[in-house]
């Protein structure tokens, strides 16, 4: 995979995506980053005419899932598109090259495109016994992470495991793995949290980073866009809770009836993702609509915050007081996960600071 300086228009032709089409993505990539109409213009404009954008994907310590998500829930779509838009010289999942020549394309494109490439990271990093959990060609995740962020323009965390920890960290973290930004702390980083994560946001994400540079992140990192709602937010079943009509078990007949999950574990209230509103599977379902809860996977520690299926209060059974009581415990959950999560967004704050798409060109 070497790098192709073939402008993006040139691409579009080769694949038979119409202008039409392709207005259609900006505008649905636009809208669903809460952007004006003219930005959606304004985007087209750019992604058909700017270089392909080189890309080093570093796949750690996962499961290949964020990979699954982005190449398996569409067919060849408009979503899956931009990353045929981006010059992708290294990702061990979807390269041909194999051994020391794809050690070789990664070196090159580090080389060809010093402080230019962007760096996408899925996978926790193993820091525990001199990081011997997890190497690629000998190398151990931690020294490749740091050798190929030091001349990225941008580092994308995609998936819950390179942006907080994910499964791998879950107590007892075994492998001592962290997250990208707890190593690297002078280069912006966005998380694209999710186990796995949205496609829409991955493509939505990197649409905007080769249009406007790095979209605005909430405290973790993540584009408020997209991680700005929480899923209870946009829940179509919110009016259930609001009336305090709740499921008590998957097959009662609140379950039936599309009562809220609450009372079956639902992390919606705490959880921030684009998920009620874009839903899955080109746009399909999500959980809740397919009458399961939210488990809160796009939130730091959410395999340690307690059992899916256990509600996030307890104690009460009265309707109203559990309305009430949930968002208290909805609001306490954000501020324990806000605590523990201090020395990451103190961190965050330093490292996700506004940078345009020339600011990322620069050394
Ligand atoms: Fe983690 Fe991704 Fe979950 Fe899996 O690469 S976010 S375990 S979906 O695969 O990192």
């Amino acid at each position: 995979m070497s790098q192709d300086k073939q402008v993006l228009a040139g691409e579009l032709q080769r694949h038979g995506i119409s202008r039409r089409s392709f207005l259609k993505f900006c505008t649905s990539m636009a809208s669903a980053m809460a952007l004006t109409p003219a930005a959606a213009v304004e985007m087209a404009q750019k992604l058909s005419t700017i270089r392909r954008q080189s890309v080093i994907w570093l796949s750690f310590q996962e499961c290949t899932g964020c990979t699954e998500s982005l190449t398996r829930a569409h067919k060849p779509s408009l979503e899956s598109l931009i990353f045929d838009f981006v010059s992708l010289d290294y990702h061990h999942t979807l390269q041909a090259a194999s051994g020391e020549a794809a050690e070789l394309a990664r070196e090159q494109a580090m080389h060809e495109n010093g402080g230019q490439y962007i760096l996408i990271v899925d996978g926790s990093i193993p820091l525990k016994d001199g990081g011997v959990y997890s190497t690629i060609a000998g190398i151990s995740n931690l020294d490749m992470l740091k050798d190929v962020a030091k001349d990225a323009a941008a580092i994308v965390s995609v998936g819950t495991c390179a942006s907080f920890g994910g499964l791998p960290k879950a107590d007892p973290n075994p492998t001592g793995a962290v997250a990208v930004a707890d190593i690297i702390d002078d280069k912006p980083i966005i998380n694209i949290p999710g186990c796995p994560p949205m496609p829409v946001v991955m493509s939505g994400v990197l649409a905007h980073v080769l249009t406007f540079g790095i979209p605005e992140l909430d405290a973790l990192g993540r584009p408020k866009a997209f991680f700005g709602d929480s899923i209870h937010d946009r829940c179509y079943r919110r009016p259930y809770y609001d009336r305090g009509e709740f499921a008590k078990s998957f097959d009662d007949e609140g379950a039936r009836k599309g009562w809220c999950l609450y009372e079956l574990g639902c992390k919606g209230p705490i959880t921030h993702n684009a998920c009620a509103t874009i839903k899955w599977n080109n746009g399909t379902s999500f959980p809740i609509q397919s009458g399961h809860g939210c488990i809160g996977c796009s939130e730091p520690d959410f395999w340690d915050m307690g059992g899916f299926y256990k509600p996030l209060s307890t104690g009460t059974s009265n309707p109203g007081q559990w309305a009430g009581y949930a968002l208290a415990a909805g609001a306490a959950a954000g501020l324990a996960s806000a605590a523990v999560n201090k020395a990451a967004k103190a961190k965050a704050d330093k490292v996700h600071q506004p940078v345009t798409i020339e600011d990322m060109g620069k050394k």
